[in-house]
């Protein structure tokens, strides 16, 4: 993957709750965090992974149910260094276990995607809700620390023209079973917090983009279309806008609240890079060297969320968090090219994917 704009800012570990202190023969040492971290093989959480062996002194299990959206060459480069699990976050007993061995869980195992959820809600409810809730009695039995990453999706969404933008106190409104589902599993872990003192924090972060995103989401499913030859499709009206952020950015975010967050607390983590979905199609085909209408509308989304907004000021204030990636522009061309090196990783993917799509009618 190529190096973010600015490396030296990487958040790196600091004392507290990221090391254990080991008094070894009268000597004190610092052993490594030992961290859990669920739906490491996906997007998000592979990248997650990578940066945090780089960034924080740690130890990483992963745990993941490997599901069509988990893929185990995502952890290549770093397989040696970590310990994987196949399992389910369902399977009470492996998360138990698991929970037991860890100083720190991060949470990032869920069914991610909207469009699957209103065709089947079923393994939403069983890996966001009950997972969740398997995660929630361990960490309590264990009196571990957990970050539950959740969406911004969970608020609902946002008129073209409001000012208004997602803050720490918006209140839930989610549209479809995905959301819906994520709200629940953040509301089970505020609860778990207040009831039971749970040590645990939440980030809710907007959309994500970057290298092994699943081709089923939007950008890498164009990206991926246009290498094939075939026109991006674009649901709806296309006025439809997303704020996006480079998965990058998002972990470094994930990193400050592990290293600095206040326990109990919940983070919006955000970018500042609200684009409709035309114009994100526009850029791809730039970048691609094809005409900018070389696209097709499609039907819409049963439910399309019209806008997403975030305010990340707290998490600046606070963590003195900010991104690295600051031009869209950029940061797309790079993941293009990653699409273009890693033929390897997608292809296998594409035929299932578009057959999925067809039978949706998009
Ligand atoms: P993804 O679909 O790419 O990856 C999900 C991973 O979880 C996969 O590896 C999958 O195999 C695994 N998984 C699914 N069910 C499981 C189960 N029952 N037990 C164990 N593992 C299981 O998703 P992503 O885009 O990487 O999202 C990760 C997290 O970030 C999710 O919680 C999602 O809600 C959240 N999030 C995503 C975005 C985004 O733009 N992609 C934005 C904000 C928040
Ligand atoms: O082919 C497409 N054409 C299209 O116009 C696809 C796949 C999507 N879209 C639109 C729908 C949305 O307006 O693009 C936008 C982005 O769609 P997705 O990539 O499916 O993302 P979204 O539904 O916004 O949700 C994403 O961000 C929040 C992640 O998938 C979630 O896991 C995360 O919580």
């Amino acid at each position: 993957m190529p190096a973010p704009p600015d490396s030296a800012a990487i958040p790196t570990r600091s004392t507290g709750d990221s090391a254990r202190l080991c008094v070894i023969l009268g000597a004190v040492t610092m052993a490594p965090m030992r961290l859990l971290v669920t739906g490491g093989a996906g997007f998000i959480g592979s990248n997650f992974v990578r940066q945090a062996l780089d960034a924080l002194d740690c130890q990483v299990d992963v745990l993941d149910a490997l599901t069509y959206a988990g893929d185990r060459s995502s952890l290549a480069e770093v397989e040696h260094r970590i310990n994987f699990v196949h399992g389910s976050v369902t399977d009470a007993a492996i998360v138990d276990e698991l929970v037991r061995q860890a100083d720190t869980v991060v949470h990032f195992a869920a069914e991610s995607h909207n469009d699957n959820s209103v065709v089947d809600p079923s393994p939403f409810v069983q890996t966001n809700l009950i997972g969740t809730f398997n995660i929630l009695e361990s960490v309590r039995r264990h009196d571990k620390r957990l970050h539950h990453i959740s969406t911004d999706e969970v608020f609902g969404d946002l008129e073209l023209d409001e000012e208004r933008r997602f803050t720490e106190e918006s209140a839930f409104d989610p549209s479809s079973p995905y959301s819906s589902t994520k709200a629940g599993s953040d509301l089970m872990v505020r609860g778990w917090i207040r009831s039971f003192g749970v040590r645990a924090t939440i980030s809710h972060c907007s959309n994500n983009y970057g290298p092994f995103h699943h081709i089923e989401k939007f950008i890498p499913r164009q990206i991926t279309n246009v290498i094939d030859g075939v026109r991006p499709k674009v649901y709806g009206s296309g006025q439809n806008v997303r704020d996006w952020i480079h998965v990058h950015d998002h972990n470094t975010a994930v990193n400050a609240i592990l290293e600095r967050g206040r326990i109990g607390q919940t983070y919006l983590i955000g970018a500042e890079c609200e684009l409709n979905n035309i114009v994100v199609v526009q850029e791809i085909l730039r970048l691609m060297g094809r005409p900018d209408d070389w696209f097709d509308m499609v039907g819409d989304r049963p439910g399309h969320d019209l806008r997403y907004a975030i305010d990340s000021s707290k998490l600046q204030a606070e963590l003195g968090w900010k991104p690295q990636y600051l031009n869209f522009r950029d940061g797309l061309a790079q993941t293009i090219e990653w699409y273009q090196q890693n033929e390897s990783w997608w292809r296998p993917k594409k035929e299932a994917t578009e057959a999925k799509y067809r039978e949706m009618g998009r």
